[in-house]
């Protein structure tokens, strides 16, 4: 078996493009406040080696690019893409496609059209033996549901961390994650299957109306988990990637979210914000 310390520093030196510098490597040394290059320079150093100690190896860069609130190091050398069976409607393949870019790892869309049934297609059904979407082939090695990708993608592409480093921090993350798959999504689902496969006269508007009730009592939960915390696990993390995808859908089917839960909406806003929301829409 490979030593895991090796594999993933090889895959780091071939596909981490672009490494992402964030606040949180940075803010200690009051750049943001500095326009002196010189000064940058320096701070970008530091901000690698606390990168190569987080990581254990050192990242080179051979270019770099200013954004708002982040440094993206380039790195140059062969790469070969992750690719991302995906279609864009569906709110699992997106909780993938966020946490692709919020990683800033390149990745090929091959899109499978669930209107036409793509995929239960004896060819892909060798990539997904349910026949479902997201799927992710790394170099090869093919896997499928979002929230196991989603860990796989954590495990393999450490930086930037979407789990918190505690034990407890990271079991509530994966608490909410399941509370999102099985409890609050497939209600989703159930609207979906409604309102875009079907001809207006043909839908089930009690199902309806009961799923969205169902999506409502899930408020008080996220509502109760969210106090005192800006994200659901106290960083921003793969839970609060996995409900981003229905963020659009409570809008588009027309699901209010009370003014009492104040959090959820605050923390709704500040989903919105990231540049992954819109960059996943698609
Ligand atoms: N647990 C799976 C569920 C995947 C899933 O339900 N995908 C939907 C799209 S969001 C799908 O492919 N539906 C088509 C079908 O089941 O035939 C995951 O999280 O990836």
């Amino acid at each position: 078996m490979r030593d895991p310390q090796e594999k993933q520093k090889k895959n780091h030196e071939k596909r981490l493009l672009p490494t992402v510098i964030t606040h949180r490597h940075l803010s200690s040394y009051d750049f943001f406040s500095d326009d002196n290059c010189s000064r940058a320079q320096t701070n970008v150093s530091i901000a690698l080696a606390t990168i190569k100690s987080e990581i254990g190896y050192d990242r080179k860069p051979v270019a770099m690019i200013w954004m708002r609130c982040s440094f993206s190091l380039s790195q140059g050398g062969p790469r070969s893409m992750i690719k991302l069976y995906t279609f864009p409607p569906s709110t699992n393949s997106r909780k993938v496609r966020i946490v692709l870019i919020e990683k800033g790892l390149e990745f090929e869309r091959i899109n499978i059209d669930l209107s036409k049934k793509e995929q239960k297609n004896p060819e892909y059904l060798k990539i997904h033996p349910f026949g479902q979407v997201p799927a992710l082939d790394d170099e090869g090695f093919i896997l499928y549901d979002s929230t196991i990708i989603n860990e796989y993608l954590e495990d393999e592409y450490p930086y930037p961390p979407l789990l918190p480093e505690d034990s407890e921090g990271r079991a509530r993350a994966r608490l909410m994650e399941d509370f999102r798959d099985n409890y609050f999504n497939p209600h989703f689902v159930e609207i979906i299957h409604e309102v875009r496969y079907k001809p207006e006269g043909e839908r089930d508007l009690k199902l309806i109306e009961h799923a969205k009730a169902e999506i409502a009592k899930c408020f008080d939960r996220i509502e109760k988990e969210l106090e005192g915390r800006e994200y659901l696990a106290g960083s921003f993390s793969l839970a609060d990637i996995a409900y981003m995808p229905n963020i659009d859908l409570l809008e588009r089917f027309n699901i209010p979210v009370d003014p009492k839960y104040k959090n959820m909406l605050a923390w709704i806003e500040r989903l919105k914000a990231r540049p992954s929301y819109a960059a996943s829409a698609s």
